[in-house]
């Protein structure tokens, strides 16, 4: 199967209306969308999505935050679209993100930066379980010719 990664939508994301530029983003470069959802999570989900950095000083905030409003989930695919889809992210802090990337383009707060990105195919799997428990639509074969 090809390389999957989890991009997340984070809830200042979609309140500006950052929604399509993301997509188009990734679209652009040559990424197939294989899932798509907007939804609201509970606290306990986005506890669990994030429970890597539970000791940090900032996981309360940072998991009020991503309650606050709706989320777009999302599974991209592609040839390593894990660490291209970092690069087209851009570093965890805006102000140290470069312009071209989404959060050097859109965001000046590490506190609130837009969007998420799986960090390793790893992380993305267990994300993509994590989000997607009904699973992802398959594309037909034929349906790629024309894109690479
Ligand atoms: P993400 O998981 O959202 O893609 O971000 P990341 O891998 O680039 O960064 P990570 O270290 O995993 O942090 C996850 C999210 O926590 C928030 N954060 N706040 N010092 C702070 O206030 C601080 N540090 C991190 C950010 O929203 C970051 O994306």
């Amino acid at each position: 199967m090809a390389e999957q990664t989890f991009i997340m939508i984070k809830p200042d994301g979609v309140q500006r209306g950052l929604i399509g530029e993301v997509i188009s983003r990734f679209e652009k470069k040559g990424f197939y969308l294989k899932g798509l959802k907007l939804q609201n999570v509970e606290k306990s989900f986005a506890e669990q999505h994030y429970s890597d950095l539970s000791s940090k000083p900032f996981f309360a905030g940072l998991v009020e935050y991503i309650v606050s409003g709706p989320v777009v989930a999302m599974v991209w695919e592609g040839k390593s679209v894990v660490a291209t889809g970092r690069k087209i992210i851009g570093a965890t802090n805006p102000l140290a993100s470069e312009p071209g990337t989404i959060r050097g383009d859109f965001a000046v707060d590490i506190g609130r930066n837009v969007i998420h990105g799986s960090d390793s195919v790893e992380s993305a799997r267990k994300e993509i379980a994590l989000w997607f428990p009904e699973g992802i639509a398959e594309w037909r074969s034929s349906q790629h010719n024309w894109i690479y």
